[in-house]
């Protein structure tokens, strides 16, 4: 497929997605959800990716559905939204949830809507100082969606998700970088660089331990402690089974750095 509204590559290691509609800030449209369902088959399909970055071209990472795309706004007829939420949106989230190594978000301008909860469905979140985050589905009608009421109320809590669901108030990187919505914020031109260290760091981790270290936090939510300690034991018994586990042994027995294969 040739993409025409995002960027793809991969490269030692590391697969990149940027979005990229800079002159709509980003936004969703049909043929956006459809390039990136396919690079995200591509990613699964590749032994070789071992960290995955996502971020934005130009000024905004990402300013949600394109509110213009047909699919949403069939003019006087009351366009069917969940079914854009079923075919395209949901898809989306689960499939980045479900990518088996780790997931950066390098949130480069202002995330709003879907764009903003599509952050959130990554593993860790950079923000550029300059960036911002906004639940601007109340502002037009419409309900939190791609997993926003399910991750918002679990990194800010539920006082603060509930205002800045019900208000559709802007956040600035560094506000949600002190309320633990995000990583970390960081000045604008250290963004990709950053991310880009972090991406090509963990593709030499021991990936195999790392898709079962986001196995246990994706399960924590609705397990109790007893299940959860249940999974524990279950993981590592995976975990111990790996040669990179072997090798970071090894590799501290014998004081040098390991060599992980991701294996
Ligand atoms: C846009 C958009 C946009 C089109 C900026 N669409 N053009 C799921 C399923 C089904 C249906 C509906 O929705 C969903 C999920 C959702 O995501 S709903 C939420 C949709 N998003 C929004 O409501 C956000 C709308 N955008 C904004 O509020 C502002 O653009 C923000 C605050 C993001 C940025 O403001 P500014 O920095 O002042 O930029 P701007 O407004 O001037 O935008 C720049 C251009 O981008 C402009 O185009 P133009 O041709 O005039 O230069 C905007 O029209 C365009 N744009 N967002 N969502």
């Amino acid at each position: 497929m040739t993409y025409e509204t995002i960027q793809f590559e991969i490269a030692d290691g590391v697969a990149t997605l940027t979005l990229n509609r800079p002159d709509k800030l980003n936004s969703f449209t049909v043929q956006m959800h459809s390039e990136l369902a396919d690079a995200i088959r591509k990613i699964n399909a590749d032994d070789s990716v071992r960290a995955v970055l996502l971020t934005g071209a130009g000024r905004g990472f990402c300013a949600g559905q394109d509110l213009g795309d047909r699919a949403v706004n069939s003019g006087d007829q009351a366009p069917n939204l969940g079914d854009s939420l079923e075919k395209r949106y949901n898809p989306l989230v689960r499939s980045l949830r479900a990518l088996p190594m780790p997931v950066i978000c390098a949130v480069n301008g202002v995330a709003a809507g879907a764009g903003a909860n599509l952050a959130f469905a990554c593993d860790i979140v950079l923000a550029a100082r300059s960036a911002s985050f906004i639940q601007a589905f109340c502002k037009i009608g419409l309900v939190p969606d791609s997993g926003g009421t399910w991750t918002l109320p679990r990194l800010v809590g539920s006082a603060r998700a509930a205002a800045l669901m019900l208000l559709g108030d802007k956040v600035s990187a560094e506000q949600a970088a002190d309320w633990g919505m995000i990583w970390k914020c960081v000045d604008d031109d250290a963004l990709l660089t950053e991310a880009k260290a972090m991406a090509a760091h963990l593709a030499t981790q021991p990936t195999k331990g790392l898709s079962l270290i986001k196995r246990a936090l994706n399960a924590t939510w609705t397990n109790t402690m007893d299940e959860q300690l249940d999974l524990e034991r279950d993981l590592q018994t995976i975990a111990g089974t790996t040669g990179d586990y072997q090798e970071g042994v090894k590799a501290f027995l014998d004081k040098r750095k390991p060599a992980f294969t991701g294996k």
